[in-house]
C-alpha cells in the first residue's frame, strides 16, 4: 500500500467544515461512503489530478462526467482566456449562445428549440414543469436509482448521492408535493404499465436516464425505452429522457442517437459546458414555445448562456465532432472495462462490471446488476475498501458505489495499463482484508 500524506489536503479541509457545509459544495465529493479524508484538489491537467499535497491521481470521476476531453484542454483553456477578456457575462443575447445552440440542435434529432440553464438540476427541473403545462397533467413518473438533480420532485428513491449517503426521500419536501412523483423501475415496463393504468391521464411526463449512471451504471434493455416510448405516447405523457451525462458522451447525438428513440423533451449538461457551468432544456417547438416570454410557463435565470461556458461548450463540442473521436474513446474504454472484469474475474472478489461506451460501475454484487434493487444488493463496504486501495495507489474512482467511472479522451493506454495493474492489487488487498459481507 503505497500511503500519501495529506497534511495540507487535512488542514485546508478542516477550515472548509469551518465554513463549507461538510466542508463540500456537494456532498458526495465528502467522502461520507468510503470513509477517509476526501481529496482537495490544487490542479488537474489531462487525464490526472494533483492535490494540495502534490498527490498525483489518474481521474476517472472527470469532475461527474463533464470533462470528456480531460482537464485543462489547451484549446478550450486559450478559447477561456481570450474570451474572458471580452467579458465574462453579458446579461443579453450573444452570437455565442446561438453557435452553441445550433451545434446541439444539429447533433440531437429530437431538438428544434432549446433554452440554456446553469445546472442539469435547472434543466430537468424545467423540464418538468414544461410538460406539466403542456399536458395539464399534474404527476411525473420516474425510476428508482435515477437521478435528475436536486429539485423537490426527484428526491424519492433517487441515485447519485441519495443513495450514496441512503437518504431514501429527503425532508423538506412536503408530502403533498412528493406525492406527485411516482417511482417505477428501471428496466421494468411493467411497473410502469401499473402506473399509468391506476393514474389514467394524470401523468404529465416520465423522466429518464437513457443509460442509468446514478445507481451505478445500468444499461437499458433492449425493448425498455421503446416501450418506455410507445406507453407515453399512448397515455398521452411527455418522455423526457434526461441526458445530462449521456449527451455528448454515448455518442455526438447522445443515447437518444444510439438507441434511435426521440423523446419529446431532452435535458443536457455537465459536457456541453466543457466543465464551465452550462445545462440545457429543449425539444419540440410546440412544447418549448410555452416557456416564457413566448409563453406563460416562466423560467429564467442570470448567467444562462454566459459567454465564458458557452465558449468552453463551443471549443469542446467542436473537437467531439472530430472524426473518429467516439471510436478513439470508446475503444479505450473497452479496453479498461475488459481488464477490469479479466482483474475482477481472476480475484476471488465476487462483483459485477456494467458498462456503456465510455461509462462503467464495478459493482461488489453477488448477482448481476440491472436495476436499483440490484444496484442496493451491493456489498458497499468492500467497495469502500476497494476505493481506498485504488486512491492510496493513485487511481480516483466516484467516492460511492452508485456512481460511474468515466473515461476521458485525455486517458493515456499508459494511464489504462496503470490501472489495470492497480485494480489487481487492490482486488487483492481487499480479498485478504475483510471477507465479502
Ligand atoms: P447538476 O445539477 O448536478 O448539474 O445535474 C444534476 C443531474 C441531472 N441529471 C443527471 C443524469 C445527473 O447525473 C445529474 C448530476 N450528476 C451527479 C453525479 N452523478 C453530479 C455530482 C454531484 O451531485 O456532485
Amino acid at each position: 500500500m503505497t500511503h500519501r500524506t495529506r497534511n495540507r489536503s487535512q488542514e485546508i479541509f478542516r477550515q472548509a467544515e469551518q465554513l463549507l457545509v461538510g466542508g463540500v459544495n456537494s456532498p458526495v465529493r465528502a467522502f461520507k461512503a468510503v470513509g477517509g479524508e476526501p481529496l482537495v484538489i490544487d490542479s488537474a491537467a489531462g487525464a490526472h489530478l494533483l492535490d494540495a499535497d502534490g498527490n498525483e491521481y489518474i481521474d476517472y470521476v472527470c469532475s461527474w462526467g463533464a470533462l470528456i476531453l480531460g482537464h485543462a484542454h489547451p484549446e478550450v483553456t486559450a478559447a477561456l482566456a481570450e474570451q474572458a477578456r471580452r467579458g465574462t457575462s453579458y446579461g443579453m443575447t450573444s452570437e455565442l449562445e446561438v453557435e452553441l445552440a445550433r451545434s446541439i440542435v444539429r447533433a440531437l434529432p429530437a431538438l428544434e428549440m432549446i433554452r440554456f440553464v446553469s445546472s442539469g438540476t435547472e434543466a430537468t427541473m424545467s423540464a418538468i414543469r414544461v410538460a406539466r403545462a403542456f399536458t395539464g397533467r399534474n404527476l411525473i413518473l420516474k425510476f428508482e436509482g435515477c437521478y435528475h438533480g436536486h429539485a423537490d420532485s426527484f428526491l424519492s428513491q433517487a441515485g447519485s448521492g441519495l443513495a450514496t449517503l441512503g437518504i431514501a426521500s429527503s425532508p423538506g419536501v412536503p408530502p403533498s408535493f412528493a406525492e406527485l412523483t411516482l417511482n417505477a423501475s428501471y428496466n421494468d415496463i411493467a411497473t410502469v404499465e401499473k402506473l399509468f393504468a391506476s393514474h389514467p391521464k394524470q401523468i404529465a411526463a416520465a423522466i429518464v436516464e437513457p443509460v442509468a449512471a446514478n445507481m451505478g451504471v445500468v444499461p437499458p434493455t433492449s425493448k425498455f425505452l421503446p416501450e418506455l416510448r410507445e406507453l407515453t405516447r399512448r397515455n398521452g405523457a411527455l418522455l423526457i429522457f434526461d441526458e445530462v451525462i449521456s449527451g455528448f458522451r454515448l455518442a455526438y447525438g447522445g443515447a437518444q442517437t444510439v438507441f434511435g428513440i426521440e423523446p419529446d423533451i431532452t435535458t443536457l449538461g455537465k459536457i456541453i459546458g466543457g466543465g464551465l457551468p452550462a445545462a440545457a432544456y429543449g425539444g419540440r417547438r410546440d412544447i418549448m414555445r410555452l416557456v416564457a416570454p413566448l409563453g406563460p410557463v416562466y423560467q429564467a435565470g442570470t448567467l444562462s448562456g454566459n459567454p465564458l461556458a458557452m465558449r468552453a461548450g463551443m471549443e469542446t463540442l467542436r473537437l467531439l465532432a472530430a472524426r473518429g473521436f467516439y471510436e478513439d474513446l470508446n475503444r479505450k474504454a473497452e479496453r479498461l472495462v475488459a481488464g477490469l472484469r479479466e482483474a475482477l474475474d481472476s480475484s476471488g472478489v465476487v462483483g459485477q462490471l456494467n458498462s456503456a461506451g465510455s461509462l462503467a460501475t464495478l459493482f461488489f454484487s453477488p448477482q448481476p446488476v440491472r436495476d436499483y434493487e440490484g444496484a442496493k444488493k451491493s456489498d458497499t463496504r468492500r467497495f469502500a475498501a476497494f476505493f481506498t486501495e485504488m486512491l492510496d495507489r493513485g487511481v480516483f474512482l466516484a467516492p460511492s458505489q452508485f456512481e460511474a467511472l468515466f473515461v476521458s479522451a485525455a486517458h493515456t493506454e499508459e494511464d489504462i495499463d496503470r490501472t489495470l495493474a492497480t485494480c489487481r492489487e487492490s482486488l487483492k488487498a481487499v480479498l485478504s482484508a475483510a471477507p465479502a459481507d
